[in-house]
């Protein structure tokens, strides 16, 4: 008998590719969902619109302890795979109660539900880089102090804490990933990488003249989500619970990434790119650079993609889509 898991947050990038990767694996894969998604399909499901026949979908929302209840009552997981949050930064800044309230409350409703009912359900934590903020040292690894410099920062250190708190507390099998920035073509358009990559692609179709970005000397971590959910799966597969830095180990400037991705498209990106004060954040994560021996050591996990191979995905995938008045974004 394969194993059975739930996966809140199913219809993001994550979720995909994970349901995609346990289904794969023989897992029997269920999906914790809003209703709204349900009832509007054709726009909420364009990332799994592929696996719907496969996977199992149950309406819940992480605001609502009894809804997050009922499912787990109904049905049996091996592992829970924790992945829905609000998790653009910038929208933290601009509405933090809500954030707070949904990735504070969602992450230790799920954790209280399992504990009353399944205790034995594995129980992964997405955590993240943005907990590092103002970082202490260079590169971040799993002893490396928190600073973070957002609400969804402090919702991530928040849900870390309450996580590690459940195992110690409990005993249960709680493991938090910190993992750094992770994009593929199915990133949302809000997220950095995306809006470059599919402004690129917009420019060379001459649809777009020019791209207006925030700063473009923060530094990030940049891996493939492909690699990134692979490693999630590993964490839950060791003997005992712990937390592991998920990086690639490079740090490159916004700047390069526009460079790169520009250059896949026959561009170049200083022709096009426009400082504007509106996509500055009121504090930034100026440096990230994660240090993944331990997940390598431990887990044996290594990425495939390298940051040009990343690039490479994301531009030519825009490119082939560009026009499309109905972008998919399974591709
Ligand atoms: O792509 P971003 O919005 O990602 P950010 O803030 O690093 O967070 C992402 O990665 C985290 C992992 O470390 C996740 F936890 C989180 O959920 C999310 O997935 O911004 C990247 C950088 C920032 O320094 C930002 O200031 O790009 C800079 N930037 C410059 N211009 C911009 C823009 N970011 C966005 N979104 N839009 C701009 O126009």
């Amino acid at each position: 008998m394969g194993k059975k898991a739930l996966i809140t947050g199913m219809t993001g990038q994550d979720g995909s590719y994970l349901a995609e990767y346990l289904l794969d694996l023989g897992y029997e894969v269920h999906g914790l969902v809003r209703r709204v998604a349900l009832e509007d399909p054709q726009r909420r499901f364009t990332r799994i619109e592929h696996l719907l026949d496969k996977v199992t979908l149950h309406a819940a929302s992480l605001e609502s302890y009894p809804s997050i209840f009922n499912v787990i009552s109904r049905n049996e997981f091996d592992e829970c795979y924790h992945l829905a949050a609000q998790s653009f930064v910038a929208e933290s800044f601009a509405d933090g109660f809500s954030t707070m309230n949904t990735n504070i409350n969602g992450t230790h409703y799920m954790l209280a539900a399992l504990r009353e009912l399944q205790p034995k359900c594995r129980f992964y934590f997405a955590g993240s880089s943005e907990m590092f903020g103002k970082v202490r040292e260079v590169p971040q690894k799993e002893t490396t102090a928190f600073h973070p410099r957002s609400p969804y920062g402090i919702s991530k250190v928040a849900g870390f804490d309450l996580t590690r708190n459940y195992r110690e507390a409990y005993g249960m099998f709680c493991a938090s990933g910190i993992l750094f920035n992770h994009e593929s073509p199915r990133r949302g358009y809000e997220f950095v990488t995306r809006k470059i990559t599919s402004a690129a692609a917009r420019i060379k179709a001459g649809q777009q003249n020019e791209l207006r970005l925030g700063n473009l000397e923060a530094r990030r971590d940049w891996g493939h989500a492909r690699d990134y959910v692979r490693a999630m799966h590993l964490m839950l597969q060791q003997d005992s619970p712990d937390d592991f830095v998920v990086a690639s180990g490079e740090s490159h400037s916004v700047g390069d990434f526009c460079e790169l991705a520009f250059a896949e498209a026959g561009l170049d990106y200083r022709e096009y790119v426009v400082q504007d004060d509106r996509f500055y954040r009121p504090a930034e994560v100026e440096l990230l650079i994660g240090d993944a021996s331990k997940a390598k050591s431990v887990l044996g996990w290594a990425p495939h993609y390298n940051f040009e191979a990343l690039i490479k995905e994301m531009v030519s995938k825009d490119i082939a889509t560009a026009g499309d008045s109905f972008v998919t974004a399974s591709a």
